[in-house]
This record gives structure tokens, C-alpha cells and sequence, in this order.
């Protein structure tokens, strides 16, 4: 399988998230990429490439432009800053909607993010644009019909980016970036199997008929984003019945995930789809730190058995995963299990 690297994913590097008030680690790390990228290279049948040189122009089509702006400038205030503490840009105010007087640059961190776990650093911008031209170049491949299936291989993630805010690790959504150029051609499923919601996919496709949005998850009830991916969430406009929430009880294991599974997959059948994207979480497993589901590594063969399934041209989207002891493995069965003919 072709792997299409973000070549920039190092430029990143939160300090920490903040939990209640306390910086603590980062989950979201580099060392997710590299353990990921060495399984790959251990289990053999994957070949690497890194996309043609990035441009904004990938993520114009899903991102509201002074959102786009606003990462690159203020990625450009944290390289240039000298204090330490202003390397790292926190939202503290969260001004309410679009409110036209929130223009000043602490308002904007608020404006353009819904979070406290999602800081703007000196290679953010950087970073997350080559996620999103690595999405671009792999559903460019398969949009020709030159590959089955293509791996993005990225971080930070990209499903909680809506189109004009950050949050959850997310910055520019790389599955929405795929999507959004697959549908040119031809109706799109988009289906989530991170342990979270994907509310930034949801949310840029909510009222288009043209992609589906369809995700697994736990039940937000209990589990972040908490406000968005429940069951009664169905799309609108020409977009009603495009979108399709699974939210399952915390502690879920195999037996409570595999109807759910099939369920989905049944969701993006009935959709008559012509490509698939496969958001592809693997903090659903039973070792994950901050996803609270009981999935064993056999279980990703499963999943990956289940898009193979669906029979069609697939991009996969690297999102979660944040046990580094698991997370190469994970990603390793679901792949092979992808590709295996
Ligand atoms: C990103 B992705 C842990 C709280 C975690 C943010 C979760 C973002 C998940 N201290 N909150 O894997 O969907
Ligand atoms: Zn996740």
C-alpha cells in the first residue's frame, strides 16, 4: 500500500494540553508518527512518499478563509515571539457565534478554537497544511483510479477541525480535505472509527447530500467532544439523512462494537458511494489512555476487514491512537486487513 507522509508533522510539538485548569502532557506527540511509520516498516508491503510541496489551496475548499489566516499569522506571532511562554498561543476567552468585534489577537484564539487542548505553536501551521496536502495528494490518486487504496500517514489529527474552528488535537481536517476532492467526482462516504466523534467532519458536511458522514464513537454523553455525535444528529437541508452518529457506552468491547460496525457499514452501502474515506482512530483500543473502550489489537483486522468489505476505492486517514506501546500495531492489522485480496 502507498503511505503518503506528512513531512512536516515534527514542526509540531504541544507542550502540553490543558485538563481542568492543568497543563498536563501531551498525548497528541510526534512519537505517535514515528511508532506508527516504524510497525509499517517492520510488517513490510508499504511504500513511502511524501506529497508534492504543500498550498493553502487544499484547504481553502473546506475552511472558512479568515480561519485559514488565522493559523498561518498566528502560528507566524508563536515563531516570533522570544519569551517562551508566548511560543505557545492558549485561547482563554471564547467569544460567543461570529461576533464581529472579536478581531484583536487574544479574541481570535477563542474565536477560531473551541477548546483548551488544541494551542497554537510556532509549526502549526506548517505542520497541519502538510497533513492536509498529504490527504490532498492520496485522494488525488485515487480520484484517477492510480491506486485502491492510499494511507495518509499524519498527525496532528484533523476529524474535530469544523470549518473555521480548532480543537480536540485538530487543526485542518485531512479527512474533510480528501472527501471534499473525491466528491468531484462522484458521491462520498466518510466513515469515522476513532474512539471520539467527528464532529469537524460532521459539521463541514451537514447540509450536502454529496457526502455522507457516518462515525462511531462514544457516546459524547460521557466522552469528548461531549457536544456533538449523538444518534438524533442526521444531517440538514439537502444534507438530511447524510449523516449518521453511533455513540456506544463507555467500556464497549467487541461484542457491543461489532452491531454498531455493521450497522455503519450498512449506513454507507444504502448510500450508493463511489469513494470512501476511512477516519481511521485507534484509541478504540483496550489500552488507550483517554478512550475508555475495551477493543483488542485482533479487533483493527476486523475493522479493516469490514472497509474492504465496502468494495470501494479507499483513502485512510490517520486520526487517534495514544498508547505508542499499541498504536503501530493497530494501525498495522487494520491496513493489512485493507489490502489483504
Ligand atoms: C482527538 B482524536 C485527555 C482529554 C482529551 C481531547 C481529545 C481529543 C481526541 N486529557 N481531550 O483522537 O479524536
Ligand atoms: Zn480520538
Amino acid at each position: 500500500m502507498r503511505v503518503i507522509l506528512n513531512p512536516k508533522h515534527a514542526e509540531h510539538v504541544p507542550p502540553g494540553e490543558m485538563e481542568g485548569g492543568a497543563v498536563i502532557p501531551s498525548y497528541e506527540a510526534p512519537g505517535r508518527f514515528e511508532v506508527i511509520r516504524a510497525a509499517l516498516e517492520a510488517a513490510g508491503g508499504f511504500r513511502f512518499e511524501e506529497p508534492p510541496k504543500p498550498s493553502e489551496e487544499c484547504v481553502t475548499a473546506i475552511h472558512h478563509a479568515a480561519y485559514i489566516a488565522y493559523l498561518r499569522e498566528a502560528s507566524a506571532e508563536a515563531k516570533r515571539a522570544r519569551d517562551p511562554a508566548a511560543k505557545q498561543l492558549w485561547p482563554t476567552v471564547f467569544p460567543f457565534g461570529p461576533n464581529p468585534r472579536a478581531t484583536g489577537t487574544r479574541a481570535l484564539r477563542g474565536q477560531f478554537c473551541f477548546d483548551t487542548y488544541t494551542p497554537i505553536l510556532p509549526g502549526t501551521f506548517a505542520s497541519a497544511l502538510g497533513g492536509a496536502s498529504a490527504a490532498a495528494r492520496a485522494a488525488d490518486l485515487i480520484a484517477d483510479g492510480a491506486e485502491r487504496n492510499v494511507y495518509v500517514l499524519t498527525r496532528p489529527p484533523g476529524h474535530h477541525a469544523e470549518h473555521d474552528r480548532c480543537g480536540g488535537y485538530c487543526y485542518f481536517n485531512n479527512a474533510a480535505v480528501a472527501a471534499e476532492r473525491l466528491a468531484k467526482c462522484g458521491p462520498v462516504a466518510v466513515l469515522d472509527l476513532d474512539v471520539h466523534h467527528g464532529n469537524g467532519t460532521q459539521h463541514i458536511f451537514y447540509s450536502r447530500a454529496d457526502v455522507l458522514t457516518v462515525s462511531v464513537h462514544g457516546d459524547p454523553a460521557g466522552l469528548y467532544p461531549f457536544f456533538s455525535g449523538f444518534a438524533d444528529e442526521t444531517g440538514t437541508g439537502a444534507g438530511l439523512g447524510a449523516n449518521a452518529n453511533f455513540p456506544l457506552l463507555p467500556g464497549t468491547g467487541v461484542k457491543e462494537y461489532r452491531p454498531a460496525l455493521a450497522a455503519a457499514v450498512e449506513a454507507v452501502r444504502r448510500f450508493k458511494p463511489a469513494f470512501l474515506v476511512f477516519a481511521f482512530g485507534a484509541d478504540a483500543h483496550e489500552s488507550d489512555p483517554i478512550g475508555g473502550f475495551t477493543l483488542p489489537t485482533k479487533f483493527f483486522a476486523e475493522m479493516g476487514t469490514a472497509v474492504r468489505e465496502i468494495g470501494l476505492p479507499t483513502v485512510i486517514v490517520q486520526e487517534g491512537g495514544y498508547n505508542l506501546t499499541t498504536l503501530g500495531a493497530c494501525v498495522t492489522e487494520g491496513l493489512k486487513a485493507i489490502d489483504a485480496n
